[in-house]
């Protein structure tokens, strides 16, 4: 289970991932293109918010997009959750906003991020995805 919300404050937004009942681990998130999370395989959500058009990751010479987040620890209890800004970046009007026409999501993936390989880091598999907005 996901829950995940956003909020702008200026030009920035403030995303907030929570999780649960999850097996303890690292697992990559992403901020997802699509706000639609059909299970299983939660392909519904689409590639990952990029709309520079850059490579996946932060180590990445060609990185990163704009949806690329840090891992999520989970701890022995399920539960994992962080909180992570993204500058220059607005919900809604001109430029790219996050809430476009068919909005967003976080999804969280099965394996931890390698913050390099495109176009998602080799995390493997969508387990897990919250509508955002
Ligand atoms: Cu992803």
């Amino acid at each position: 289970m996901a829950h995940s919300s956003v909020t702008q404050i200026g030009e920035t937004l403030r995303i907030r991932v929570e999780a649960a009942g999850l097996s303890s681990g690292i697992y990559g998130v992403h901020v997802h293109s699509v706000g639609r999370c059909q299970a299983p395989s939660f392909e519904s959500a689409g590639p990952h918010w990029n709309p520079s058009n850059r490579l996946h990751g932060r180590d990445n010479p060609g990185g990163q997009h704009r949806g690329d987040l840090p891992n999520l620890m989970v701890g022995t209890d399920g539960n994992g959750s962080f909180e992570f800004t993204i500058q220059g970046s607005r919900l809604s009007g001109r430029n790219s906003p996050l809430l476009d026409q068919d909005g967003a999501s976080i999804v969280i993936h099965a394996r931890p991020d390698d913050y390099r390989t495109d176009p998602s880091g080799n995390s493997g598999a969508r387990i897990a995805c919250g509508e955002l907005g």
